[in-house]
């Protein structure tokens, strides 16, 4: 029988060199599985708990608590268990742990830990790891949300919000909505160069340019696009995560000072629908606070049957979380972390809630990442129908993009989403 004979952990980089937990799992059989956590830079606040050393060493940032607890407490837990029972090593991790947030063995540790033991079983069965995560029926390639303009947190430039994505819909496979991207990645980056402005970029591989408002990234993308030969709201739909808890000033109002305007949540709101008039914007993700349960309720109201309304740092990829904004009609549709709640198996037990609820799932790495690819196979194994993993740049970025290429590739046909409607 097949079982788990030795974890351990080191501390390694992420991609804003900052120390991260890199775990392997290996088996008797042999087979190894070795996996990174990722690391957010807006975090919502109910997310579970990335352990930090907060020492000395790399200003706080060590990451060693999380590997130690990996070494001398994870690794003899799960020493002589079966692998393959997944849901029961992500059960033994949550008990150990004791709290809701993994607050003492750290997500960071829990997350490595998990996601090598799902590889290391792929490769004993010698199945890729969407196979093995999803069976026969992981077929879908998703819809990728392709972040090309960095602003908010991610970036030291002027635009508020954090994310400006666009969304091949109108390509019959993933490769050529991919090769779309990057000629209108690389249209926008002649724009901005043309304008005088950089064109370094922030932590998502989008361009960091300073810009008057936050509007004028739309005006531009919407140029590259058609500069690159496609049609916007055809070809290539816009997106925005706004990461607007980021924003929230003490009054609970919504600063956006590249405008100098201070707005309530019903005046962010009707700026969003003066956008989507003007734009084709098919996607807002976090467009209020992670505690504004009521301008939620309003903005859902609002846009909701137009507009694709993701809940991030509001949902935290947490059924509990998820299922009060079910039960209350917030958003309709979920960003899907798993360093948020820190394992697969709730993980993909927030992706079942969402789905038979009717909410969409978007698959999504963190801005701080590495050559890990997982959340790839992931987003196919669960047919999550959406992904989101930064720009047509960056390793860390194009690791995930090649990988989906790869599956691709080997799938052949697939239920490729790309008429998946976002209705308007
Ligand atoms: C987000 C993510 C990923 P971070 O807000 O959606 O793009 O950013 O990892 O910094 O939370
Ligand atoms: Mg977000």
């Amino acid at each position: 029988m097949v079982l788990i004979d030795d974890i351990y952990a080191i501390e390694v980089m992420d991609s804003r060199g900052n120390p991260t937990v890199q775990a392997t799992v290996v088996l008797n059989d042999g087979s190894e599985g070795v996996a990174i956590c990722p690391s957010g830079a807006s975090t919502g606040k109910r997310e579970a708990v990335e352990l930090r050393d907060g020492d000395k060493r790399y200003a706080g940032k060590g990451v060693l608590s999380a590997v130690d607890n990996i070494n001398n407490i994870i690794a003899p837990l799960l020493d002589g268990h079966n692998p393959f029972n997944q849901i029961y090593i992500d059960r033994l991790l949550q008990k150990e742990d004791g709290s809701e947030n993994y607050s003492n063995l750290g997500a960071n540790a829990s997350l490595a830990v998990s996601m090598a033991v799902a590889r290391a079983s792929a490769n004993s069965l010698g199945v890729p790891l969407y196979r093995y995560l999803g069976g026969a029926n992981a077929m879908t390639m998703p819809v990728g949300m392709f972040n090309i303009i960095n602003g908010g947190e991610h970036a030291n430039n002027s635009v508020d919000f954090q994310e400006y994505m666009i969304i091949p819909t109108n390509f019959e496979t993933f490769a050529l909505s991919l090769r779309a991207v990057s000629e209108i990645y690389n249209e926008l980056k002649k724009i901005i160069d043309g304008m005088g402005m950089t064109t370094a970029v922030g932590d998502e591989g989008g361009f960091a340019p300073n810009l008057k408002s936050n509007e004028e990234p739309l005006e531009l993308i919407t140029k590259a696009i058609v500069d690159a030969g496609y049609e916007p709201g055809k070809d290539i739909f816009l997106a925005l995560d706004v990461a607007a808890s980021e924003l929230v000033d003490d009054d609970g109002k919504y600063l956006l000072k590249s405008e100098n305007k201070t707005l309530s949540s019903a005046e962010l709101v009707e700026y969003y629908k003066n956008l989507c008039d003007k734009y084709p914007i098919v996607s807002i993700e976090d467009g209020l606070g992670e505690d504004d349960w009521d301008g939620w309720s309003y903005l859902t109201e609002q846009l909701g049957d137009k507009v694709q309304l993701v809940g991030d740092d509001l949902f935290v990829t947490n059924t509990k979380i998820l299922q009060q904004g079910i039960d209350k009609s917030i958003a309709n549709s979920i960003l899907i972390k798993p360093n948020q709640i820190g394992d697969l198996s709730q993980t993909m037990a927030t992706v079942r809630l969402a789905q038979r609820s009717g909410y969409r799932c978007v698959m999504s790495h963190r801005s701080g990442e590495s050559e890990d690819t997982f959340i790839a196979d992931f987003a196919v194994a669960l047919n999550c129908g959406q992904i989101k993993t930064g720009s047509t740049a960056r390793s860390d970025r194009i690791a995930k993009y090649n990988r989906l290429l790869n599956i691709e590739h080997e799938i052949g046909y697939s239920e490729y989403t790309q008429n998946m409607v976002y209705e308007r």
